[in-house]
């Protein structure tokens, strides 16, 4: 391969004809879940839904991603929330669950050369007797990509082996075996998908375990942009000597307007120039979350906090993924040879496509003054007129135009802090709704029976506007025979990513004040239940202890009224292993920032339908069991 930069009169040349090493583009896209981020979407009005989806995947509209991640989901909290399982327990199992089967059939129904990715951050408590790197889990996976091939007709790409907690070339061995047993041999196998600065290092180990090395399709990591982290040379030399692409299976943008649309490209641009990552999703799609939760708006294309509305709101950051994504196609080449940081500042990544077709993607961030850049298109590529679609802080994905390559040539002046996609491919468009509805609050006062819940469709057996903390809550026959209930049907503690608490569930605004909540409960012996408000915090990401006033009853009768306080520290804590240790111990004894206001005896609390109510008015704190007050408060923590 040459590299050809000319550096003649400040004008910087790339050249596009291809070289020995070129790799194969694996896409570029988002990740849906490691939190449960679809949540609310599923519940938006059939009209929004389709854009917010149509925005995201359709092809050469919006976002136009290529690739999709997907948590498989586990039962226990992921970052905003928890995504019930397939498989809640040993016996269990159930096809139509959840809301993930569903986001990724709209998302390959709009495009079918979409990429499916998938790995877990959570599992159920039953698994491996409460080891995560075990047969059972490797077992758990195959069972989901058969649901998804089988009852969803989905194939999968690629599966990774867990999210963020560390190596196990033992379970990549177990997991290949299960997946070719079961027809997935075909399915590419990353690993290991961690953050940490020694995230590469579990390479040196591989190369010495040839069974590990044949599992292992796909050397993984997360977080490379903007850390000074990237894959290490011996490590991208010995990949690409084994046939073995890099994946960035996570990164990060979290900036707002066009600081992250640039950003964005500036992450893709250098994921491959730094680390040679052939795929990088960034974390996350689409903000289907309350504005309560943690991450709630920064690092999504399109915010979807409202589906009782039916507002939603676009990023410029979407424009950012469409400036690669309605540019190039999964199976393209880089083009090394005009793959290069520019002098000025900035890069630039020339891809082509297998019969001559070539897109340039640019970015300028760092750059103080224009650039002119001249590529070099050899005879073999289009040579048709090249579009070109441009960003800046000013307009987003605009096309300016088209140029014409003469004498194998073209040049373009690239203006600071701008973004440029050119193109010998046609059909881009800056796709967009008009009618979007206004914004309105969570509507009060709010009641639901569960009843009309016939079609499990996208919602997979949960109801409307409930965000799932941790657990999940779902809708089962009420015992009795009086029509449909909310069950939380987690069993056991789960393998949880982020230290685990107790299950609980939200719905509503988290600015309401004065207001009174309540909820009809039957409990069983031995069970518990509690009725949550003025919820203003549901934890970090790391940790979601929430902040807010509990009442609960257990069947023996115990009624307290507690405040709980999560502590805004977890946060701070995340990334050593020592410290995620202290938060789980403290999360783990049950108290986590627990105050018992008061405490009281109910009769007869098992066995029958009653009604818990917390009511709140300024610093009073009531609790109400059957419309009478059990127990009182002053308190104004929350
Ligand atoms: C990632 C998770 O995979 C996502 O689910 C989400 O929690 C995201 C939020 O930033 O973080 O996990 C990471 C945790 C810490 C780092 C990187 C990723 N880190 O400190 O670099």
């Amino acid at each position: 391969l040459e590299i050809t930069v000319v550096k003649d009169g400040g004008i910087q040349s790339v050249d596009l004809r291809p070289g020995v090493s070129d790799r194969r583009f694996d896409g570029i896209g988002a990740v849906n879940g490691g939190g449960a981020t679809s949540v609310l979407l599923k519940d938006y009005p059939r009209e929004q839904r389709d854009q917010i989806l149509d925005l995201v995947f359709a092809p050469k509209f919006g976002a136009s991603v290529s690739a999709m991640l997907v948590e498989v989901p586990g039962d226990g909290n992921s970052t905003q929330g928890s995504m019930p399982s397939h498989r809640h327990t040993r016996g269990d199992l159930e096809a139509h669950r959840g809301y993930t089967w569903w986001v990724m059939r709209e998302a390959k129904r709009r495009n079918p050369a979409l990429s499916l990715d998938a790995v877990a951050w959570s599992a159920p408590g039953w698994i491996g007797d409460g080891e995560f790197w075990s047969q059972d889990m490797a077992d758990y996976y195959v069972s989901w990509a058969q649901i998804l091939r089988d009852t969803h007709g989905l194939d999968l790409d690629a599966i990774g082996c867990r999210n963020e907690k560390g190596v196990s070339l033992h379970f990549a061995k177990c997991l290949r075996a299960a997946l070719d047993e079961a027809g997935f041999g075909s399915v590419l196998l990353h690993a290991f998908d961690d953050w940490p600065a020694d995230k590469f290092d579990f390479v040196e180990e591989l190369r010495r375990d040839p069974e590990a090395v044949a599992a292992i399709d796909v050397i993984g990591a997360h977080v490379m942009y903007g850390t000074g982290v990237h894959a290490p040379a011996e490590v991208r030399e010995w990949a690409g000597a084994m046939g073995k692409p890099i994946w960035n299976t996570e990164d990060h943008v979290y900036r707002s307007g066009y600081d992250c649309l640039i950003g964005i490209v500036k992450c893709f641009n250098e994921n491959y120039l730094l680390s040679g990552a052939t795929k990088v999703v960034l974390w996350y799609d689409v903000a289907g979350v309350y504005p309560t939760e943690p991450y709630a708006v920064e690092p999504a294309m399109i915010v979807a906090h409202e589906p009782w509305s039916g507002h939603y709101r676009v990023r410029d950051a979407l424009w950012g993924y469409a400036h690669y994504g309605q540019f190039t196609e999964l199976g393209w080449i880089y083009v090394d040879g005009a793959c290069t940081f520019l002098d000025g500042g900035g890069s630039v990544v020339a891809l082509r496509s297998a019969d001559g077709d070539f897109s340039i993607v640019a970015e300028t961030k760092d750059a103080a003054a224009v650039q002119r850049l001249r590529m070099h298109v050899p005879s073999d590529l289009a040579q048709g007129p090249v579009t070109i679609w441009r960003s800046d802080a000013t307009e987003q994905f605009q096309h300016l135009g088209f140029v014409r390559i003469e004498d194998g040539t073209i040049e373009i002046d690239l203006a600071p802090n701008s973004v440029y996609s050119l193109s010998t491919t046609s059909g881009q468009r800056k796709g967009g709704f008009v009618d979007v509805p206004s914004s309105t609050p969570f509507p009060f006062p709010y009641r639901d029976t569960f009843a009309g819940y016939d079609d499990p469709g996208a919602r997979g057996f949960l109801p409307r506007f409930t965000a799932d903390i941790a657990g999940a809550f779902e809708l089962v026959p009420a015992p009795g025979d009086v029509g449909t209930c909310l069950r939380q049907t987690v069993p056991a503690p789960t393998l949880s990513w982020a230290p685990d608490w107790r299950p609980y569930t939200i719905i509503g605004d988290g600015d309401w004040g004065d207001y009174e909540v309540s909820v009809s409960v039957l409990l069983e012996p031995g069970e518990g239940a509690a009725v949550m408000g003025r919820i203003n915090h549901v934890g970090t990401g790391y940790g979601f202890i929430p902040r807010c006033y509990l009442f609960e009853l257990t069947a023996d009768g115990t009624c307290r009224l507690v405040s709980v306080n999560g502590k805004e520290d977890q946060r701070e804590l995340v990334g050593d292993a020592e410290q995620r240790a202290v938060i789980a111990a403290a999360a783990g004894d049950g108290t986590g920032g627990e105050r018992t206001l008061g405490k009281a005896r109910a009769t007869d609390a098992q066995g029958r339908w009653q009604r818990m109510t917390l009511r709140f008015a300024g610093a009073d704190i009531t609790a109400l069991l059957d419309g009478e007050v059990i127990l009182e408060a002053v308190d104004t923590t929350h």
